[in-house]
């Protein structure tokens, strides 16, 4: 009797164990589940801050395969007109539709090969900003580009510094997206045929070869300027821009020297896809010719190494989202003793 409740005992404790164990077992494995889940999210909403679920869902059940390397719906040669004046509101209505806020666009059919920033150094120049996205802005999505507009702004009206702006672009879009390709336009340059691609290719690109301002040749040969494209490693390479050009002149001579120096080649699509309409428009306020910028060009070789990405500082004052764009104000930190005479 005595042995038969003690196995009746033992047989009842193994199975009140085992449930035990497996209940144990179970939890933990839910609650790994939901934890998995969450940093899930957590990544997707880090790496694509601009996106709306609602959007990304739709993106990932169209999506299928890589873009092709030839943009389907390209029209070549365009019409670009300055004459017409065009407002925020209604450049918003006219090609704001397919965008994210923030000036944010994927193809919806395709995945294109890379993510590019577009980086437009900005003061005073609202009405060239309406020209330039209104007719970039269906041209990217043409050309089935991963991408957003970045308006740099220098906050304040103390003297211009385009190239610290353009590099405090790339480091501000950096952390919202892992971009792999960086376009830095002038906000007055809109290009007359889309075959002319916004992408970064092996060797850092001059895309505005022809420009009507200069009768569609290029004014010297070693020109780098008004837009160009850089892929990250390319940027990372040369160290940005300098950030020690301030007012006007010099600061894209001296990102072509960088690039002769460290990476040799440039490339450029033929002079005809090449080409460009610029606004015209006066000097601007506090961006008078430095007489000092030329002749720091001698020193690009010398300098190049410690001026650059690695020692840009500026203060982030403003950060808006427009659908058309993120426009993002920057203190570029102009030195008080500053002579431009
Ligand atoms: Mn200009």
């Amino acid at each position: 009797m005595l042995r038969k409740s003690f196995r009746f005992l033992a047989f009842y404790s193994v199975l009140s164990l085992t449930c035990l164990a497996v209940f144990i077992f179970f939890h933990r494995k839910t609650s790994l589940g939901s934890q998995t889940d969450k940093e899930r999210q957590l990544s997707v909403n880090m790496s694509e801050p601009l996106q709306n679920p609602g959007t990304s869902e739709v993106n990932q059940t169209s999506a299928s395969g890589p873009c092709p390397n030839t943009p389907p719906d390209l029209l070549g040669p365009l019409h670009v007109e300055f004459e017409t004046n065009r407002t925020l509101d209604e450049v918003r209505e006219q090609v704001g539709s397919a965008l994210q806020l923030g000036g944010r666009y994927k193809p919806p059919n395709c995945v294109s090969k890379q993510k590019v920033a577009i980086i437009i150094p900005f003061r005073y120049r609202d009405e060239h900003l309406n020209h330039w996205l209104y007719y970039l802005h269906p041209i990217l999505m043409r050309q089935q580009v991963d991408y957003s507009i970045y308006v740099i702004n220098q906050y304040g009206h103390g003297v211009f510094n385009k190239a610290k702006l353009m590099n405090a672009g790339y480091a501000e879009a950096l952390k919202e997206y892992d971009y792999d390709c960086f376009v830095f336009s002038d906000v007055d340059m809109v290009p007359l045929d889309d075959r002319n691609l916004y992408r970064c290719f092996d060797s850092p690109r001059h895309l505005a070869v022809g420009v009507d301002k200069f009768n569609f040749t290029l004014p010297y040969k070693n020109i780098f300027g008004g837009v160009i494209a850089l892929s990250k490693e390319q940027f990372l390479k040369i160290n940005g821009f300098s950030n020690t050009y301030w007012g006007w002149g010099g600061e894209d001579d001296d990102i072509s020297n960088r690039v002769r120096i460290r990476i040799k080649s440039i490339s450029r699509p033929d002079s005809l896809i090449g080409r460009y309409k610029m606004i015209h428009h006066d000097r601007d306020l506090h961006n008078d010719v430095n007489p000092h910028n030329p002749y720091k060009l001698h020193e690009t070789i010398k300098t190049f190494k410690r001026d650059g990405l690695n020692s840009l500082n500026y203060t982030v004052k403003d950060i808006k989202r427009d659908k058309l764009f993120t426009f993002i104000s920057v203190d570029v930190h102009v030195p008080s003793g500053l002579n431009l005479k």
